[in-house]
């Protein structure tokens, strides 16, 4: 069985992040999302709309979802690819480069990021028409 892995915020879920996950599942049999807690979002100086349990559970419904577990800090990754014995680690391309530092531990590849939309466009957008 090919596990993939995956990491993000993943807040106000949209075509951008099915998008990621449809394309990371096509290239195994098993998708893990590494999900931010509340508390490294802090540490990405990101906010969520959403708490980690409520995106938790919004992409424990997406199909190409298996499994999510939480990101807590930027040093886990090989752990968790060594624990969950991963052999493909994806992420979009706004990140092409910055986790090389995996590919002795598993493939690595960086899929092209959707373009036109993110969870602070959503925010944006529906505060400007507000206004
Ligand atoms: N993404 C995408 N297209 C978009 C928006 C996001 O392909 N329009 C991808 C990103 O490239 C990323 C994933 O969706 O691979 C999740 O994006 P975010 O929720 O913004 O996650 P991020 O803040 O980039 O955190 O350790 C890694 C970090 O946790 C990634």
């Amino acid at each position: 069985m090919k596990k993939v892995i995956t990491y993000g915020t993943f807040d106000l879920i949209h075509h951008g992040h099915i998008n990621i996950l449809r394309k990371a599942k096509e290239y195994g049999d098993y998708l893990i999302v590494g999900l931010s807690s509340d508390e490294f979002n802090a540490l990405k100086e990101k906010e969520a709309y959403y708490s980690f349990e409520e995106r938790k559970l919004i992409l424990e419904a997406i199909k190409y979802v298996d499994e999510v577990i939480s990101e807590d800090n930027w040093n886990q990754k090989i752990i968790d690819i060594q624990s969950n014995e991963i052999d493909l680690f994806v992420m979009g391309s706004d990140w092409e480069g910055k986790f090389d530092e995996l590919m002795p531990y598993c493939e690595v590849i960086y899929l092209p990021r959707t373009e036109g939309i993110s969870s602070s466009k959503i925010k944006k957008d529906l505060f400007n028409k507000k206004c």
